[in-house]
């Protein structure tokens, strides 16, 4: 079974000064499921590679994928919908999937306004989409895509067209189980211009312990859940390994928060300074990927806990 992932070409201005950064989200899920035995995935990165719809079909036809999967933020989707439609029509039996932030919270409004979508993953994809990928290649799919948790797809009911949401599914429990395939990515391509460098961004963490009101993030990653920081590390020493090119590349966690109080307190700061340390006394010979002699990124001591507050929101309500 062919599977090819899709990052749509939508560009923002603003926020890409910092450069072309690796689309995390499809290494995540291409190593997910090479993990669960479904090795022929390919992934177009539309947006990095600046394909114009007519480029994509061409590849989409060569492809000839049983499965197109895409990601959409908010600011993306219609590109998103726009790619799967393309895939939808080249090749009508391609199964076609929608995942991110943007399609699980309005996968009500997404699948009414692209009806050519057959399935939203709702939250983290590694695990639902393995089993969404099995039941297809078991020919279970589409009679028992009601028993798959995590789904949201279209259907006609008796009083006619309805959405359907399955159960939400539990996250993924032990994030240094996941084994991302970055492999599938075009390092040259991708590059943090601020430094001049390669740039990476490797899960840390998982959600937030706060519950910010105008945030999306600990809604969607739902339980907060940290790494173990030497695993981290040997991953970064892995990434600038293989990937690295000048050895400097910028690693980052998922959420940019690491270095915001709220979450650097918690982050086990000790533990992942330690793990770093170690690891630069192989600056001549090995990765060498900060310099110890630098302050640690953790360095800044942890604000005072509040006595008696409830630990609902994040930075704004700390101390100075
Ligand atoms: C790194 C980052 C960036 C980087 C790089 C983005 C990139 N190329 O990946 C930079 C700095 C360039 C950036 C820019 C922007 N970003 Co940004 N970014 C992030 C950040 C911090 C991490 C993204 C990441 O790699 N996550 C880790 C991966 C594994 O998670 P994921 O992508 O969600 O994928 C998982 C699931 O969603 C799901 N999934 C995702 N796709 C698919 C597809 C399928 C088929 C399936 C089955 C599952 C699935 O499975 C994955 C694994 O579990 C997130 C916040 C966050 N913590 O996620 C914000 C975030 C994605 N960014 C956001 C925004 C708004 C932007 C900008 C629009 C900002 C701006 N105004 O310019 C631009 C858009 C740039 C662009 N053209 O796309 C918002 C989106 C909010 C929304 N409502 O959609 C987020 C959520 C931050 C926030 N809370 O506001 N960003
Ligand atoms: S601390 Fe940051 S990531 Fe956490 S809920 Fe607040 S704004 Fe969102």
């Amino acid at each position: 079974m062919r599977i090819l992932l899709i990052h749509p070409n939508y560009h923002s201005g603003g926020a890409e000064i910092a450069g072309n950064w690796p689309p995390a989200w499809a290494a995540y899920l291409a190593g997910s499921l090479k993990s669960a035995g479904f090795s022929d995935v390919r992934f177009i990165d539309a947006m990095t590679n600046n394909l114009l719809e007519d480029d994509l079909a061409a590849l989409l036809k060569a492809e000839k994928p049983d499965v197109v999967g895409a990601t959409a933020i908010t600011p993306s989707i219609y590109k998103a919908e726009r790619a799967l439609r393309i895939a939808k029509e080249l090749h009508p039996d391609t199964v076609t999937i929608l995942g991110g932030v943007h399609a699980t919270f309005m996968y009500q409004q997404v699948l009414s306004e692209a009806p050519w979508i057959d399935a939203i993953v709702r939250g983290e994809g590694e695990e639902i989409l393995i089993e969404l990928v099995r039941a297809i290649d078991d020919g279970r799919w589409p009679a028992e895509r009601q028993s798959i948790k995590g789904l949201a797809f279209a259907e006609t009911g008796p009083d006619g067209p309805r959405i359907v949401a399955t159960q939400a599914a539990p996250t993924v429990k032990d994030l240094d189980a996941i084994n991302p395939d970055w492999g599938i990515l075009e390092w040259d391509k991708y590059r943090y211009i601020p430094l001049n460098c390669r740039v990476a961004i490797p899960n840390m963490a998982r959600g937030c312990p706060f519950t910010c009101s105008f945030c999306s993030q600990w809604k969607f990653w739902r339980d907060y859940r940290i790494r173990d920081p030497r695993k981290v590390v040997d991953e970064i020493e892995t990434l600038v390994q293989r990937f690295g090119g000048e050895r400097r590349p910028l690693a980052q966690g998922q959420d940019a928060a690491r270095r915001r109080p709220c979450v650097r307190r918690r982050y086990s700061a000790d533990a992942f300074r330690s793990a770093r340390v170690r690891r630069s006394h192989t600056a001549n010979g090995g990765p060498g990927w900060r310099n110890p002699a630098q302050p640690p990124l953790t360095g800044t001591p942890a604000p005072p806990r509040m006595p008696g507050r409830p630990q609902r929101s994040g930075p704004t309500r700390l101390p100075r």
